[in-house]
């Protein structure tokens, strides 16, 4: 296919598909857009939510029960008993196997989150109080990120969440993000992707990302980290592999981390 007319073709497709982001009334999750946000929401739905269920359910039929059974009419003297040992065990032994039961595929997950494929794209994030800087060490790019004020959105503009500087990744590459921090602790967080890792000063921080669909994903710093610690939203944007690469060579000219010599300028704009 002609180069422009699928970059053309790709643009709109990606203003079509529908950002990620909380809605209004919305309980559970964000959609999962990686393989590993797909797993921690079936870990939730199907096992985490069905248990928390079951116990509410038990302890709730518990207290009916004890309530109209055992009130003062129908109960006039109570009973003295302090000790039941069958009881005693049964009630330490079953939350442990229930704990056992949890804490399997909740490591898988945690093992999955912790072993980072082959890494096509690399960035490096960097909290500040109060914004994110963003850098793509392969490529010579290094830039900020401030949230836009609200009377500065523009149409279809989240509030809280929108930024001036969003980073660019491409679908279906594992993306490996080193986090830390400049000051204070921060935390990378990006809901739709399952991640969440604390950016800690004086220390880097791993974590990946496959993103499986085209569009805009929103996510927040996610540790407490002063006053606006509420305004440092953090927006990445997923684009077809051409137009990353469009992407990548008009950043490497607007956020150059050195001055671009004439050689170098030569270099980028020719390839
Ligand atoms: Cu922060």
């Amino acid at each position: 296919m002609n180069k422009f007319l699928f970059v053309f073709l790709a643009t709109i497709y990606s203003t079509i598909v529908s950002a990620n982001q909380p809605k209004e009334w919305q309980l559970g999750f964000q959609d999962a857009a990686s393989e590993i946000m797909r797993d921690i929401v079936n870990f939730h739905n199907n096992l985490l939510l069905p248990i928390i269920i079951a116990i509410s359910v038990f302890v709730l039929f518990l207290m009916i029960y004890t309530c109209v059974r055992f009130r003062e009419s129908k109960n006039p003297n109570p009973s003295k008993r302090t000790h039941n040992f069958a009881v005693e065990i049964l009630w330490t032994l079953i939350p442990c196997l229930i704990l056992i039961v949890i804490a399997v595929p909740s490591f898988q997950i945690l093992y999955k989150q912790d072993t980072i494929p082959k890494t096509e794209v690399t960035i490096k994030v960097v909290g500040y109080q109060w914004y994110w800087g963003y850098e793509y060490p392969d490529e010579n790019i290094i830039f900020e990120s401030y949230m836009i004020k609200e009377e500065d959105l523009k149409e279809n503009q989240p509030r809280l969440l929108t930024v001036d500087n969003e980073i660019v990744v491409p679908v279906n590459k594992v993306v490996k993000v080193l986090i830390t921090a400049n000051d204070v602790l921060h935390a990378w967080a990006l809901p739709a992707f399952g991640v969440k890792r604390d950016a800690v000063p004086g220390r880097i921080n791993e974590t990946w990302f496959k993103a499986e669909k085209i569009g805009t994903y929103y996510g927040q710093c996610s540790e407490l980290c002063g006053i606006q610690h509420a305004f440092m939203p953090i927006t990445v944007r997923v684009v077809f592999e051409e137009e990353y690469a469009e992407w990548l060579s008009e950043a490497k000219m607007k956020f150059a981390k050195e001055p671009i010599t004439k050689k170098k300028y030569k270099k980028i704009a020719s390839k």
